[in-house]
């Protein structure tokens, strides 16, 4: 399969190089370095996860499975981003994502910069979105720009009703962005309350969700920068990477019909936060291939 908005990367995620006809997850890389406030170099981050993937076991203990042996996956490669246009980048990861959707699989998307997410689910009919972040990303406009990092969800809900958000891990936001989440009946967990009674709070988003559609977008920051250092804007009070795992075993029981891993910022990482990523999508993938044969 060829699509003309993406540069093909090989060895693909994993260090494999599978057919895309074949596949039943798509990884796709969307480089997009546009419009960071504090500390850009998302353009590294799809290279840095892959390499990553490559060179950690790909045997996921939790689950018992090796997730190559269960899942068959692909890797199309990196969207050609056009570094002065957004717009035009964005539909490129739209029109992308709605083919691999058509096609019956599932996107997993590298970022990248969190306004990635917008575009990707633009892709998607029907999903409930679950946004693991430290930050709401509620505000509507920021600096004076209406879409970017920082407003993402906010553009999210211009195409989704509030209750189709549900979102975890949060502990940063505006006094606007609070008083818009309350006013639309938005459902959040903040960091803390994940920590404290994970269980409760997987069995009541079971409940909220039940068979529908899940699209998982993870700020890498949703960590404590102990555990997640290499992001675009690190916030204290963040779970650990222990908590994030456990937290994905149940969450990739749901009905997950996309997700993206995006924030990772290369030039500020130690190499920990690209293996850190690389690891927790090993940990959804075993979930995922637990459930389809
Ligand atoms: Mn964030």
């Amino acid at each position: 399969m060829k699509f003309e908005e993406v540069t093909p990367v090989r060895p693909g995620f994993g260090g494999f190089d599978f057919p895309y006809e074949k596949s039943q997850v798509v990884f796709l890389g969307v480089p997009l370095d546009i419009t960071s406030s504090y500390r850009p170099g998302y353009r590294f981050a799809p290279a840095k996860i892959r390499e990553a993937s490559a060179n950690i076991e790909t045997y996921v203990m939790s689950a018992g499975v090796d997730v190559f042996e269960k899942l068959n996956i692909s890797d199309l490669g990196d969207i050609v981003i056009t570094p002065t246009d957004l717009k035009l980048t964005g539909e490129k990861i739209t029109r992308v994502v709605k083919k691999i959707l058509h096609d019956g699989k599932i996107p997993a998307v590298m970022g990248g910069e969190h306004t990635i997410s917008y575009f990707v689910l633009k892709a998607f009919d029907d999903v409930t979105v679950i946004h693991l972040d430290a930050h709401r990303d509620l505000r509507d406009e920021y600096l004076g720009d209406r879409l970017c990092h920082a407003t993402v969800m906010r553009r999210v809900l211009d195409q989704l009703p509030a209750d189709r958000l549900i979102q975890l891990g949060v502990r940063s936001c505006s006094k606007d962005e609070a008083e818009f989440a309350e006013n639309s009946g938005i459902r959040a967990y903040t960091s803390e309350h994940l920590i404290k009674e994970p269980e409760k709070i997987i069995a009541n988003l079971k409940k909220i969700v039940k068979n529908s559609e899940v699209y998982l977008s993870i700020d890498l920051d949703v960590l404590d920068p102990a555990f997640a250092p290499g992001v675009s804007t690190p916030e204290p009070g963040g779970i650990s990477t222990v908590e994030l795992l456990r937290l994905l075993r149940e969450l990739g029981k749901l009905n997950i019909s996309g997700f993206d891993v995006v924030e990772l910022v290369p030039p500020h990482d130690d190499g920990t936060t690209s293996f850190v990523a690389a690891r927790i999508i090993y940990e959804l993938l075993a979930a995922l291939g637990s459930k389809k044969r």
